[in-house]
């Protein structure tokens, strides 16, 4: 097990769920990126994901990693959407497979294309199971996923038991960023009854409610993108969702 991993498992047994702040280089200007990363780490966020499923320009992201790199303690973990979300600089890759979409490409052959420079860069590659639910977002139409309905609880435990089986350590189920719906606590508590690894919850999360709800039907670690883009306050509003699930299992 590698130094990212021995820190998320330690971190979750200590002190609770994590939150993963989410930073699309894309989105947002380089010392934008800077400043929001050191923000979120004082409210207590316990890794910065860095990627995007519209993710295309590698060089402007391998400058926000260095950069992010410098600049907070925290784990700076690749996000990728495809191969170009792989450059150097970063503590770890959520080295995935979309498991449910409808093209090997997202399966295993941009793992394939991608694993040379997971390598090549000593990035720790966390394996992960990506599993998207719903439908009509960005990651669902890039990934060509077959979205599980946000009410069918037991096919999504189905893809995590049998991501358990083939040895992922990490499952993502992702309600795509900027989802109207977020996952609801009912899969997350069906999942949580089979699959052993570390849960990651994401899409659509931008209340505290919502985010404890989360927390405690099993959830390791909620990753908030959107709101921190797009919501007034959203910094206080980070800081009332990390409250909110501190201490809850
Ligand atoms: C997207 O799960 C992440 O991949 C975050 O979603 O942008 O909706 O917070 P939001």
């Amino acid at each position: 097990m590698g130094k990212v991993e021995e820190y998320l498992l330690t971190t979750r047994k200590k002190k609770g769920a994590l939150l993963f702040v989410l930073i699309d280089s894309e989105v947002s200007k380089l010392q934008e990126s800077i400043k929001l990363a050191q923000d979120v780490e004082k409210i207590g966020a316990g890794a910065i994901l860095v990627g995007g499923s519209s993710a295309i320009d590698q060089l402007e992201m391998a400058e926000v990693v260095k950069n992010l790199k410098k600049s907070v303690k925290i784990p700076i973990i690749l996000f990728p959407g495809n191969v170009t979300g792989v450059v150097p600089a970063a503590d770890a890759i959520l080295f995935s497979s979309l498991m449910n979409s409808e093209n090997p490409y997202y399966i295993t052959q941009a793992q394939a294309l991608g694993a040379p420079s997971v390598l090549k860069f000593g990035l720790e590659p966390l394996p992960t199971a990506y599993i998207i639910i719903g439908e009509g977002t960005t990651a669902w139409f890039v990934g060509a996923a077959k979205g599980i309905p946000f009410d069918k609880p037991n096919i999504a435990a189905a893809y995590c038991l049998a991501a358990q089986f083939l040895g992922m350590r990490f499952v993502y189920l992702e309600a795509g960023s900027g989802a109207k719906e977020s996952i609801r606590p009912e899969m997350v508590a069906t999942v949580r009854k089979l699959f052993n690894g570390f849960l990651i919850i994401g899409g659509g999360i931008r209340d505290a409610k919502t985010a404890a709800e989360l927390v405690k039907a099993g959830a390791d670690a909620l990753v908030i993108g959107t709101m921190l883009e797009k919501e007034k306050d959203s910094l206080t509003k980070l800081s009332e969702i990390a409250n909110s699930i501190k201490n809850l299992n």
